[in-house]
């Protein structure tokens, strides 16, 4: 009976679950990059929706240590530092541990200012597909076509200053060439979002704001308008295209021949409107 007093000494609960913690870090680690970094959103229409996809993954599998540190700790104590029925006993509270706190610091610390190292190189590289303003920091080399997203309360139109300022009422891009998008608006703030390009920035009155996307898929893609804009926001939507060079060639041609006829009522091209008010009374 006097042996049911002398309990077995403590195991050194620190390192069995660092142990326990490391290992599965290990093991899940590549699972979720491997696996699920590639079902990210928003997939691999652009290089800039591309970028997103790493950039998610990187964020996933740093994450992954993190939450199983929390969710094992949890699973541990549970198991281990249950104490039996009755008793109101807590463990010793631990004040004042150098290593710990140090750990927790450095450790804490690393992570964050990594982590906003990455993304500021990152976002230098490319703008990563929102909108820099009138004269972005990141430019990407080489010849970009230009287009005009002109949002207004609800649709978004589209102007190309390089096929006479034709302006259409949906978005069509060709495929693996660089696009510079000059998104503005007529009347309030709305946001243009082509989610599958990895793309969305501010359409805002009397700015233009620029951004850039390559798309590297041929698709149908969704442009919504992310920016609550009035009471038809909720509709604000429609589709575009990615198309071969030579369909764009030829859509742009049946673009020009169609709006000829209201061409000459437009603005000229510019890269932002100021709408007249309208006139009342007269
Ligand atoms: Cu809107």
């Amino acid at each position: 009976m006097a042996a049911e007093h002398h309990a077995p000494p403590e195991p050194n609960h620190a390192r069995r679950f660092g142990l326990i913690w490391l290992v599965a870090s290990l093991i899940a680690t590549p699972i979720v990059v491997l696996v699920v970094g590639p079902i990210m959103p928003p997939g691999n229409g652009s290089e800039q929706a591309s970028g997103h996809v790493t950039d998610n993954t990187v964020l996933i599998g740093m994450a992954t240590p993190v939450l199983l540190l929390v969710l094992l700790y949890l699973i541990y104590a549970i198991v281990f530092f249950r104490q039996p029925k009755g008793a109101a006993l807590e463990g010793p509270a631990i004040h004042g541990d150098v290593r710990i706190q140090t750990t927790w610091i450095v450790v804490t610390s690393l992570l964050v200012l990594s982590l906003a190292a990455y993304g500021t190189v990152r976002l230098l590289e490319d703008g990563a597909g929102s909108g820099g303003g009138p004269s972005p920091v990141a430019v990407p080399s080489g010849y970009k076509l230009p287009v005009q997203v002109i949002g207004q309360e609800w649709m978004f139109t589209y102007r190309y200053p390089t096929y006479g300022g034709v302006e259409t009422p949906h978005l069509v891009l060709p495929v693996n060439q660089m696009v510079e998008l000059h998104v503005t608006s007529l009347d309030v703030i709305h946001s243009f979002w082509a989610y599958q390009l990895g793309v969305k920035a501010d359409a805002n009155p009397n700015t233009d704001n620029v951004v850039f996307v390559k798309p590297t898929k041929l698709q149908t893609f969704e442009v919504r308008c992310a920016e609550l804009c009035g009471i038809w926001h909720g509709y604000m939507f429609d589709h575009g295209q990615v198309v071969r060079p030579a369909a764009f060639k030829a859509w742009i041609a049946e673009q020009q021949r169609r709006f000829a006829p209201v061409q000459k009522d437009l603005p000229s091209y510019s890269t932002k409107y100021i709408p007249e008010p309208t006139r009342r009374g007269g």
